[in-house]
């Protein structure tokens, strides 16, 4: 997982017993049954609840834009004609039709044949379920946000070396361009692993977001340590850190004065490549949920800023269960909570 000190996709299991039990379904979704941690989380009666799109960038490798749990939930670019060859929209890209591939520099934002294959390609697939699998269509998972339409943003260590950085900047600027309201980056880099100049760029970047009003909501990290990855550690950025479903700090997640909010970081169950399901964990997993409930916050209050909307997940925040870890000095606002969250 580490290399070159950088984390690349944070994914991690906690050490503990097997998977919690399965729960009184909250959607007709098969599988929601062993999404209990929604239930934990206060998820409302009557999920999922009808609102207004709201468009959510993956910033990932890739999604499998194919799975039946997600096809209906992929963002399209209305004004790009599939490949034609032409950047129709004149948005200096051509044929993006669901977002873009900043790796390969093109419109192919899905996962190829020997990616499908490959299970280190399953990250961007894992969040995008996470965050907005289709709900209620008596097939798969149930998601946070099943209003929320998800741009792809493609790439692999976007942050690990100085072109990836620039990478990370142009996605940001492709989200701005397109009207996108939350950006989740289930990945990081470790503090004094990239340069003073580095971090200005993603600091640069943030902040257009923020302006732009777009909630960028990333992961803290999985090295079970007080410091905050890059780009969590940004103040306007949402740092989410992992805990269990009581609410128990999970034993690799960082901690520390930059995290804003923890959610569930182990067995959580959703999409993967190939029309599959599976357990997904670690802050990579925690990030998806937090930002699921960001797109909800915004589809029910399209006025709301980044920060009134960061504010209301703090705000609305359970406290964390800290009795067994004294060593955790700092743990933001708590455990994230839907009921509290998008009560009226
Ligand atoms: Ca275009
Ligand atoms: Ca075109
Ligand atoms: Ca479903």
């Amino acid at each position: 997982m580490l290399r070159g000190g950088i984390l690349l996709f944070i994914t991690a299991f906690a050490a503990c017993s097997g998977p919690p039990s399965d729960v009184r379904p909250f959607s007709n979704d098969p599988l929601s049954v062993k999404q209990g941690y929604m239930l934990a989380l206060g998820v409302p009666d009557g999920w999922p609840r009808a609102s207004a799109p709201v468009i959510v960038a993956v910033l990932d490798n890739g999604i499998d834009f194919e799975h039946p749990d997600l096809s209906t939930r992929i963002w399209v670019n209305s004004n790009e004609v599939p490949g034609n060859g032409i950047d129709d929209d004149g948005d200096g890209h051509v044929d993006d039709v669901h977002g873009w591939n900043f790796l390969d520099n093109d419109g192919d934002v899905g996962l190829s044949a020997a990616e499908l294959r490959a299970s280190d390609f399953s990250h961007g697939t894992k969040v995008a379920g996470t965050i907005g699998a289709e709900t209620n269509n008596n097939q798969g998972v149930a998601s946070g946000c099943p209003v929320c339409t998800m741009m792809i943003l493609k790439g692999r260590d976007f942050l690990r070396t100085g072109t990836s950085v620039a990478s990370f900047a142009a996605a940001i600027d492709y989200a701005i361009a397109h009207g996108v309201r939350v950006l989740n980056v289930s990945d990081g880099v470790r503090v004094g692993s990239i340069s003073d100049e580095l971090v200005s760029e993603l600091e640069a970047a943030a902040q257009r977001a923020e302006q732009a009003g777009i909630l960028i909501v990333a992961s803290a990290g999985n090295e079970g340590s007080d410091t905050v990855l890059w780009p969590a550690r940004i103040p306007s950025v949402l740092a989410v850190a992992a805990v269990d479903w009581s609410g128990v700090p999970a034993s690799f997640t960082n901690f520390g004065r930059e995290v804003a909010v923890a959610a569930p970081g182990d067995y959580i169950e959703t999409t993967m490549p190939g029309g599959k399901y599976g357990y997904f964990g670690g802050t990579s997993a925690s990030a998806p949920i937090v930002t699921a409930l960001a797109g909800m916050l915004f589809s029910e209050h399209p006025d709301w800023t980044p920060a009134q909307v960061a504010a209301r997940i703090e705000a609305t925040a359970h406290p964390a269960k800290l009795e067994s870890r004294p060593d955790i000095g700092s743990f933001g606002a708590g455990v994230v909570n839907f009921g509290d969250a998008l009560a009226e």
